[in-house]
């Protein structure tokens, strides 16, 4: 019998390939590449394997997921501002039946309204926002740890 390491999907959403080359006021000056890098650091140190991915579409996110169960034990999605709006990526996360982490960089709820409604967080098994960068890292944890 083959026995594989836990495996962790990271998915990015909309403009999120734009960290650390604008509005570093908003979203500071670390790249997505950093991110990425902070993710593989931490996945060795949990003993799992990550997929990190990052699109600008709504159809591929939701391809992802799609693909998700049989390679990936669980979602972490940044799903930027498909959050606030897709009722498809919600029903696309609901279908799988994989746990997910919804994360954000910033805080959604200390900034505009249309920010703190969330149809991620409807079927998401824990949300982390606000806390930048480290937030992946802390999702990877969080998921790692209710997986094992
Ligand atoms: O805080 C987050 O992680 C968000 O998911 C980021 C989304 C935003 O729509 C969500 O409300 C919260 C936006 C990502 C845009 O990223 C940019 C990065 C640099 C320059 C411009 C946009």
């Amino acid at each position: 019998m083959v026995i594989r390491m836990t495996s962790i999907l990271i998915l990015n959403g909309p403009n999120l390939n734009l960290l650390g080359t604008r509005q570093p006021e908003v979203y500071g000056h670390t790249t997505l590449d950093d991110i990425r890098a902070l993710c593989v650091q931490a996945a060795e140190d949990l003993g799992c394997t990550i997929a990190f991915e990052q699109t600008n579409s709504e159809a591929t996110l939701i391809d992802m997921i799609h693909d998700a169960p049989g390679t990936h034990d669980g979602i972490i999605l940044n799903a930027g501002a498909y959050t606030h709006t897709s009722i498809a990526l919600m029903d696309a996360l609901a279908a799988v039946e994989l746990p997910a982490i919804e994360l954000h960089l910033s805080n959604i709820h200390a900034r505009e309204d249309f920010r703190h409604r969330s149809y991620i967080s409807k079927v998401a098994l824990g949300v982390i926002c606000g806390l930048g960068p480290q937030g992946y890292p802390l999702a990877l944890r969080a998921l790692h740890d209710h997986l094992v």
